[in-house]
């Protein structure tokens, strides 16, 4: 085992000044020692060390397997056993919010944190549990190399978000789960930037296919032979061939049957052979050029070559009771075959997600009708701002900014105001409250998503530009939001077809084209019902809006704005209802290496991750709290005078009986309904009275019991 030693402080609440500079020194003394982990009360927070530890091997499991936080060194580990221990002794849902920007560990984070809950449970050896605990892990295998891309930021970037709930049953064995999925990047499937990749699965396909699969697939081993994957530069990775395997094995783990494994790599073979057909026009109609490429899609995708021609280069309205064929634009017809591209892409990726929940539903895996108790998982895309912001980054940075204010609400406010309430003498810690950025994005009628949705309800006639044009009129004057009238000295001066916001995590340029495309996100309905037709089950289930007739009229679906805002809304709502956990994911500089912490980087996160006020909050705070009653009733075996019942007065007077006998009157506050403990050892001291004395009560209770036979 490697041997840790103690470098700096383990807990921020710790330090002896709360300044910047004390906690960034802390911070980066131990990151150089490998000691990635530190705790603020907690609260974990992480530094991507950019290289392997051996912190995750089986002696440090069994070390931190039934042990509290403050008993052994900070360790991401720790987290997850409290998490899992209360969950199992409390019955209480909880869940672990990992949260950072690009790059910063996030994902990592969270397959450490179900492989310890892996490891720990599940001792009986139990058949079915094992089956779980094996599919809950390579779920992430498949939904990474479907969901994930190389970006300039992450090589191994999330372009998806994910909350898995796991759920346990009364023993604490995990006995199913569930994923809920969060806006793809699908425009990734069409289009990269310099130095980024499309999603894993292409490249994967194309690296590691046998002979048999690539004619099969009728590809080729060369990336750059393919528009869609050949636009950021950038080709294999050494990974993709074996990651190619480790995909098709967890496909057969989960229960994906041949045909349906051939299925998934024929769709993303399909896309490839799309992308690469070509557009002419002829007496102002437009005419595929590589009908070579078109034949091999429809192939793939097991539809007629002639009709997938013909949506591609035209489609059926229904206009006046009359149907009738219009033959698309050029550029109609390149939109068209795009926006087909990141359709299907995106509907294959939904149902590898409803395949895995399948696999994992608690009710279909054991026969155990009850869902038991859950700890849910969050692990979303950080942060991030590239050269070129769209859609895309507008909706994942508002998800972040989300995060943020459930952080506030939680840690910063509710516990400022519980101490408030209680009566508790409090030095109040100042913060800044994002709540304002999340009102930009999502009020009513005024916020930047309701304006989107506004223009995107005229068709045809509103460009981005005159979008821009309404959000500058409507937000002006917030303070968040900025686009014409900038400083000539402005670093960053925003041109006609941008606008900036003014994040909590730092100032983001937002280039406003295909906001609106985006935001509508239709696909024409002559593609829909194409692959409605198709003869592979899997692709024709995908469409059941494909059985529409052309002259039924459908409702306007919601936008991808409001449907990303509404999830995100249950998502907030789904976590404020858990018991939460957090841990804070910083990265420590640009380049992924594992020698350098990027100070000014670092102190920026620190800075907008609010950790200082979070440590300010909890250094003056205390490590629990509980209600007098609740208190008294598990540790009352521990006083003569409370034991086995207080009858000399309220259950506060009993709490403080008990206290004041056991000689930590200095460590606790009284609150009008609560007991305030400042340090964990006091908690920890009571317990193991606690824990002292059951054996003796246990005994004396069978002796009563015998004695009333
Ligand atoms: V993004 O928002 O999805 O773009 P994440 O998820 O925050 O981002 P990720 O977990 O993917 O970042 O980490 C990036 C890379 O850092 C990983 O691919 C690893 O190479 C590296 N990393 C992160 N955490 C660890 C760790 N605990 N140990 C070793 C790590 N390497
Ligand atoms: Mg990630």
């Amino acid at each position: 085992m490697t041997c840790v030693t103690k470098v700096g402080i383990d807990d921020f609440v710790l330090l002896d000044e709360i300044t910047l500079d004390k906690f960034l020194e802390n911070l980066s003394r131990r990151f150089r020692a490998g000691l990635i982990y530190t705790y603020i009360g907690e609260v974990c927070v992480s530094v991507n060390p950019y290289r392997t530890l051996n912190i995750y091997e089986q002696d440090f499991i069994n070390k931190y397997k039934d042990r509290e936080l403050f008993e052994n060194p900070a360790h991401i580990f720790a987290i997850a056993d409290h998490a899992h221990r209360c969950m199992k002794q409390r019955g209480q849902d909880s869940c672990v919010v990992i949260s950072g920007e690009s790059g910063s560990g996030k994902t990592e984070a969270s397959k450490i944190i179900m492989k310890y809950i892996a490891a720990v449970t599940n001792l009986a050896g139990r058949q079915e549990i094992e089956r779980v605990k094996n599919i809950l892990i390579q779920s992430n295998t498949i939904l990474e190399s479907f969901g994930n891309a190389k970006t300039t930021r992450n090589d191994n970037s999330s372009r998806f978000g994910k909350y898995m709930d796991i759920n346990f049953d009364f023993k604490g064995d995990p006995i199913g789960g569930h994923v809920n999925n969060y806006l793809l990047e699908k425009s990734r499937v069409i289009m990269q930037q310099p130095g980024e990749r499309n999603f894993h699965s292409f490249y994967q396909a194309l690296a590691a296919c046998n002979e048999e699969d690539l004619k099969r697939l009728s590809l080729r081993n060369d990336p750059f032979g393919y528009n869609y994957t050949k636009y950021g530069g950038v080709a294999s990775m050494p990974d993709d061939r074996s990651q190619y395997r480790a995909t098709v094995s967890a496909c057969k783990i989960l229960g994906f049957s041949t045909q349906e494994i051939e299925t998934l790599w024929n769709v993303v073979g399909a896309i490839l052979h799309l992308g690469n057909v070509t557009f002419t026009t002829e007496e102002d109609e437009v005419k595929i050029i590589d009908t070579n490429s078109m034949n091999k899609t429809a192939d793939l995708l097991q539809v007629n070559a002639e009709e997938l021609k013909r949506t591609l280069c035209e489609r059926v309205i229904a206009a006046r009771g009359e149907i009738m064929q219009k033959s698309h634009t050029l550029i109609e017809a390149e939109f068209g075959k795009n926006a087909l591209a990141k359709a299907i892409y995106d509907k294959l990726f939904t149902w590898i997600v409803s395949k895995v929940n399948s696999a994992i539903d608690p009710q279909l895996t054991t026969n155990i009708r009850s869902k038991g108790t859950v700890i849910g998982v969050l692990d979303i895309y950080g942060f991030e701002i590239f050269d070129r912001n769209s859609f895309e980054q507008f909706c994942i940075n508002y998800c972040n900014e989300k995060l943020q204010q459930l952080f506030i609400e939680l840690v910063l406010k509710q516990e400022q105001e519980e101490y408030k309430q209680e009566g508790i003498e409090w030095q109040t810690v100042e913060f800044f409250n994002n709540q304002i950025i999340c009102d930009l994005v999502e009020r009513p009628h005024q916020g930047v998503l309701a304006i989107m949705d506004e223009a995107c309800l005229n068709v045809g006639k509103i460009t981005d530009e005159m979008l821009l044009d309404a959000m500058d009129k409507k937000l002006n004057s917030h303070q968040h939001y900025s686009s014409r009238q900038l400083k000539p000295l402005d670093k960053q001066m925003v041109h006609k077809t941008e606008f900036r916001i003014k994040h909590y995590a730092g100032d983001v340029v937002y280039n406003i084209n295909g906001f609106l495309d985006k935001n509508r996100d239709t696909l024409f309905q002559d593609f829909k019902r194409l692959l409605y037709s198709s003869h592979a089950p899997v692709i024709s289930n995908m469409w059941p809006e494909g059985a529409l007739d052309i002259t039924m009229t459908t409702k306007r679906p919601l936008t991808a704005g409001t449907l990303f805002k509404n999830s995100m809304i249950a998502l907030v709502k789904t976590l404020s209802s858990k018991v939460p956990y957090y841990v804070r994911c910083i990265k420590p500089n640009e380049e992924k290496s594992p020698a350098s912490l990027d100070e000014e980087r670092v102190s920026h996160q620190i800075r907008y991750l609010g950790l200082l006020e979070n440590v300010r909050v909890r250094r003056a705070g205390f490590a629990h709290r509980q209600t007098y009653d609740r208190f008294l009733k598990r540790y009352k075996m521990i006083s003569k005078f409370t034991w086995p019942n207080f009858t000399a007065g309220t259950v506060k007077d009993g709490t403080q009986v008990l206290i004041e006998e056991k000689g930590f009157k200095n460590d606790v506050k009284y609150g009008k309904t609560k007991i305030f403990i400042r340090s964990p050892t006091t908690l920890f001291a009571l317990e193991k009275m606690r824990e002292d004395l059951i054996p003796g009560i246990v005994l004396l209770l069978q002796k009563q019991w015998r004695g009333t036979l």
